[in-house]
């Protein structure tokens, strides 16, 4: 179904710093802010260097962790290119629209009783065929829910429709699957709720209990995948993350204390590439927090915004490569983070491009691999922090 998988020819980055030098003075006279200007010159000291060679599904699993990223099937399936990248860098797929209710062309739930497999299906087919394992994202969300789920969904059925898509999904795959984001987003620390859950068409369906049926449901559709509570706005020292960390851990605890069976959580990671407060102790006490609950941790959708930083392409990858690295380095000193997956593998897809669009329209550099599939200096960053991360 996909095209056959053909070795790519190496790419190589280069750049010179003399000529960055210039470009970051010029920059930083006419439009970096301080602070920005301070991580501009103090990452024009950070060499960025890695030995090349090895991509980085194979660096990443010499430690006994996973590397992968999120893809879309048309993109997959139209471009050579980023099939091969896939094949070559990464250990995991991960469908961006293919396995929510309703996101992209061919949703999966069409109608109230259909289920649409073929476009999840093509991803898993070219997945196993080329020995990458599949993740499942997401069952259980606020968002992308179908137009006719208002209509039809209501507080005596609701309980039907969530079982039964659970149970038709997850066992579709079952034995397939890697792993499930069985719950997304379900905390919302401004729905005012003492228990800090988001007021989701779930919530409001079928009260608290939603979270523990979906995983139990999950369950038993496929006992061997690793079912995942996902979630976003963890990373930095900011008073918002701050209590949302305390709000997950408590949720954690409390399906922990009741026997949900639940196995991870899942951190988003969106970073920002202008962020000033990431606070490494800080993450670190949450992230072990969370092991002590007997909980793996996956960093599941991370990429870079640089919706705020200098337009220059090679102060840009810099800062990128930066915040990359310096976060790898921290998430991966916990034993319990077992993968690491970016929300697409290249810039030329990412959502970031509609949902955060420079205002001067140049286009978003926030992944790994650029436009045209060469390896970016954010690539180098997590070469070297999956080198220097310690075995699993
Ligand atoms: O990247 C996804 C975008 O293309 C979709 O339009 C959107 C709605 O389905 O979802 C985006 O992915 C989100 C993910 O599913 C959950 N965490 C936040 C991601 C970025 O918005």
């Amino acid at each position: 179904m996909f095209p056959k998988y053909i070795f790519p020819r190496r790419h190589i980055l280069q750049f010179g710093l003399g000529a960055l030098m210039g470009t970051i003075a010029l920059a930083g006279a006419k439009i970096l802010p301080l602070n920005r200007w301070a991580q501009a010159v103090e990452s024009l000291n950070r060499t960025f260097a890695v030995d090349e060679k090895l991509p980085l599904k194979d660096r990443s699993i010499a430690k006994g962790l996973i590397y992968g990223a999120a893809g879309r099937y048309g993109d997959l399936l139209n471009t050579q290119k980023l099939a091969d990248c896939f094949v070559q860098e990464c250990g995991m797929l991960v469908p961006e629209w293919e396995l929510k209710w309703f996101a992209g062309e061919q949703p999966l739930r069409p109608g109230p009783h259909q289920f649409d497999f073929t476009r999840a299906d093509g991803m898993v087919e070219f997945a196993q065929a080329n020995g990458l394992f599949v993740r499942g994202h997401t069952l259980v969300w606020h968002l992308s829910l179908p137009d006719w789920f208002e209509g039809i969904v209501n507080s005596q059925n609701a309980r039907r429709f969530l079982v039964k898509h659970i149970k038709t999904v997850v066992g579709h795959y079952a034995g397939q699957m890697h792993s499930w984001d069985v719950v997304n987003e379900a905390i919302e620390l401004n729905h005012e709720r003492d228990d800090n859950l988001r007021k989701t068409p779930w919530l409001e369906l079928l009260g608290s209990n939603y979270i523990d049926l979906a995983f139990r449901t999950a369950a038993e559709a496929d006992p061997h995948a690793l079912l995942v509570y996902n979630d976003y706005g963890l990373e930095y020292d900011r008073d918002t993350d701050e209590s949302k960390r305390k709000a997950v851990l408590k949720l954690l605890e409390h399906l922990k204390a009741r026997g949900t069976p639940i196995h991870a959580l899942g951190i988003q990671s969106h970073l920002q590439g202008d962020a000033t407060d990431f606070n490494p102790d800080r993450l670190r006490r949450f992230l072990s927090d969370v092991a002590s609950l007997g909980l793996k941790i996956l960093i599941t959708e991370l990429d870079v915004n640089d919706q705020k930083l200098p337009v220059d392409i090679e102060v840009r990858d810099r800062i990128v490569a930066g915040v990359y690295e310096d976060y790898l380095n921290v998430v991966l000193d916990e034993p319990a983070v077992i993968a690491v997956l970016t929300w697409g593998l290249s810039d030329r897809y990412t959502w970031l491009s509609q949902f955060n669009p420079r205002s001067d329209n140049a286009p978003v550099r926030s992944l790994p691999f650029d436009d045209q599939f060469n390896r970016k200096l954010a690539w180098n960053a997590m070469a070297r922090a999956f080198d220097n991360a310690r075995n699993r």
